[in-house]
């Protein structure tokens, strides 16, 4: 079937699709020359016909794809075997392949002097290219030296570096010998780190000496010393060297370069099933506990290039700069796995997006000559109240497509990002997706290439995922203009397969919600024309800057402090952050502390367990209580309408346990700071 299929593509006259109603603009579109593997679908002669076509004939659909997007070392025997309601998912099943083989040696054999990488390193101007053939050749060398160092099939090495193209190499050198990659964000404090390493059970960990952002050099190889100090299994640190200057090393510590020149450049693909563990990635959930979810090898792969081909119109030779950390999912997808297996060019952001000044990103954009730029909308927040001549100062016309993830991107900023960045002339694509769903899976495009785009609206749903709304009974809501909680009715390629470790807590939180659904735990909005909204979490995960953080995670660590009997952490609407957070703590009775004081210790407290961008923008100090239900749950609810000063809104206080409590919040008791 494959081979009838790929000599459709080579031989078959192109299908042209006829214009039907849903295409009034009078779009001639080839369905075969827009996607090859469309080709052979029958009675598919449109793109809404392939959009219908792929979710009610997905496993043809992937199948298809996943045969020729994909080098396979043994074909798969069975396209999908899933049952969303135990959270059993199992994709191309019996099939093996090796990932760095699909995202290096087979762009090698045809194109070895294509750049891979783009490093756009902190220092602006002192770019680093890397061609497919030194990308192939670090990730053996580097595979090859973590396998003489007993790294072995299954096993989980944990990766904490800034953007880089060894960081790049160290996931696919895993990828390469079979090991699972973890890797945290070189933002994150010793603690989060070591409670990740533990968790994943990583007994090797691949550093920098130092990692320099926005002009700052952080001590990176100094905080994964002290992360060690509690993970008594990890044997083994390799150290790459970022800057010139020498750091410690102790007798567990391995120098990488060094090391890695003395390795062969050759280095044996392991052949992985389907269905082994690609990597582990750490996310906030609404308990304390961070989870790390599961990503497997084939359906990750296959679904970050599809969507990173089609919701960007990613086209050969193109340069994508997508400019979130690896340390992030969207770094993960669009970064790294989406470009390198489709042997596109990705840009590697290791800056801020105003060092040295405001103009960091466009300048960047004229200077290497990007086709696409995919940010947070908190970034374009920000750069749209420095003004416009920082994008002015810059030629932008290589843009053609801007896209958007991470978090709601309100109007104002999308039609500046829009209108000013991309002179008009260029799709904005807001992108919904997230860590579980391992690509993007809702977004204006792909459509017809003048198909509408509503300003901060995903919008369209991507090949084969069904979106389903659910009202608070649990209902599927089927009519327009409603809102419900966003689920997603069957299963897709790119989804995570587990939590690892607690299969229980995935099958709680994603699958038993609304038994046969995947639950995002977002809700959204479908409008009148039947396209999609996001309107927020629906649990207790806020969003800062685009980092997703627990409230749970940071009640954690605020009651750890000895003066605190317990807090109640909330987002509220920030201005540049999208979410602040808010927290209200309150004192234990025979305590003495001044308000600025504490709050200084409890900021410290925070950024050192979990990172700074978790640290409150408020603490709200009392010696009175929380607002409770009688059977004892803080009402977050009600308190975020307080700092919202929407008294209206508090509503229904009868079922709290002490009425008063709300009083004292609301005449605003207590130290702020
Ligand atoms: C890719 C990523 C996921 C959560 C998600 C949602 C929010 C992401 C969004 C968006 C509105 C968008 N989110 N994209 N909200 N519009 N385009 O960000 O993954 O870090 O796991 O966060 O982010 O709330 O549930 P992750």
């Amino acid at each position: 079937a494959a081979e009838a299929l790929r000599m459709n593509v080579t031989s078959d006259l192109p299908v042209i699709c006829q214009v039907t109603a849903k295409h009034t603009a009078g779009i001639k579109c080839n369905v075969a020359a827009f996607m090859p593997e469309a080709a052979g679908f029958d009675g598919v002669s449109d793109r809404s016909a392939l959009q219908e076509f792929s979710v009610s004939n997905s496993e043809s659909f992937w199948a298809a794809v996943a045969r020729q997007r994909l080098s396979w070392i043994r074909p798969f025997h069975t396209v999908q075997d899933c049952d969303l309601s135990r959270g059993e998912i199992k994709w191309f099943v019996g099939g093996q392949l090796n990932v760095s083989v699909n995202c290096l040696d087979r762009h090698v054999h045809t194109c070895p002097e294509r750049v891979a990488l783009i490093w756009e390193r902190d220092e602006s101007g002192s770019e680093v290219k890397v061609t497919y053939r030194s990308l192939l050749e670090m990730t053996c060398r580097l595979g090859n030296l973590l396998r003489r160092h007993g790294v072995k099939r299954g096993d989980c090495v944990t990766i904490y570096m800034p953007t880089c193209p060894l960081a790049v190499a160290s996931m696919l050198a895993c990828a390469r010998i079979g090991a699972a990659h973890n890797v945290v964000f070189a933002g994150f404090s010793a603690e989060a780190l070591a409670e990740r390493i533990r968790d994943a059970q990583s007994g090797t960990v691949i550093t920098v000496n130092q990692g320099v952002r926005g002009g700052k050099v952080t001590e990176l190889k100094k905080t994964v010393d002290t992360a060690v100090q509690s993970c008594p299994a990890v044997q083994q640190v390799f150290v790459a060297m970022r800057t010139e200057n020498p750091v410690a090393m102790t007798a567990r510590d391995v120098a990488m370069e060094e090391e890695m020149l003395k390795e062969d450049v050759v280095c044996e693909p392991a052949a992985m099933d389907s269905e082994d563990v690609l990597f582990l990635l750490y996310t906030s959930g609404s308990t304390g506990k961070p989870k790390g979810l599961v990503h497997t090898q084939a359906g990750y792969l296959l679904y970050a290039a599809l969507t990173h081909r089609y919701v960007f119109s990613y086209h050969d030779g193109d340069v994508f700069g997508c400019v979130a950390d690896i340390g992030w999912i969207t770094g993960h997808s669009y970064s790294v796995y989406g470009p390198l297996a489709n042997g596109g060019t990705t840009v590697l952001f290791e800056s801020t997006p105003i060092y040295p000044d405001p103009g960091r990103y466009w300048e960047m954009v004229q200077r290497l000559k990007i086709n696409q730029f995919y940010g947070a909308p908190t970034a374009i927040r920000l750069l749209l109240k420095y003004g416009d001549e920082w994008v002015h100062k810059y030629d932008r016309s290589t843009l053609k497509t801007l896209g958007s993830v991470g978090e709601p991107i309100n109007t104002e900023a999308w039609e500046w990002y829009h209108r000013v960045v991309g002179d008009g002339r260029c799709p904005v694509v807001d992108t919904w997706w997230q860590t579980e769903t391992g690509g993007i899976c809702i977004s204006p495009r792909p459509s017809d290439a003048d198909a509408e785009i509503v300003p901060g609206m995903a919008m369209r749903p991507f090949f084969s995922i069904k979106p389903t709304l659910m009202d608070t009974e649990g209902k599927v809501l089927t009519s327009n203009d409603v809102s419900g909680a966003l689920c997603i009715a069957q299963p897709w390629p790119g989804m995570a397969r587990t939590i690892h470790n607690n299969h229980q807590r995935f099958i709680e939180t994603y699958c038993r919600p609304h038994p046969g659904y995947f639950f995002t735990g977002d809700g959204a909005y479908r409008s009148k024309e039947g396209y999609y909204q996001i309107t927020g979490r629906l649990d207790d995960v806020i969003n800062v800057s685009g980092h997703r953080i627990g409230t749970a995670e940071i009640e954690d660590v605020l009651n750890q402090c000895a003066a605190v009997a317990e807090s109640a952490v909330i987002g509220y609407s920030h201005d540049l952050k999208g979410q602040g957070v808010y927290a209200f703590v309150v004192l234990k009775n025979d305590v003495e502390v001044q308000g600025a004081a504490l709050c200084q210790q409890l900021n410290n407290m925070v950024s050192k367990k979990i990172a700074k961008y978790a640290c409150p923008d408020f603490i709200q100090v009392f010696v009175q209580r929380l607002p409770k239900t009688r059977s004892g749950k803080i009402m977050r609810r009600v308190l975020r309408k307080v700092v919202e000063r929407d008294l209206d809104g508090v509503g229904d206080l009868s079922t709290l346990d002490d009425p008063t409590a709300v009083q004292e919040i609301i005449q605003g008791h207590g130290d702020l700071c």
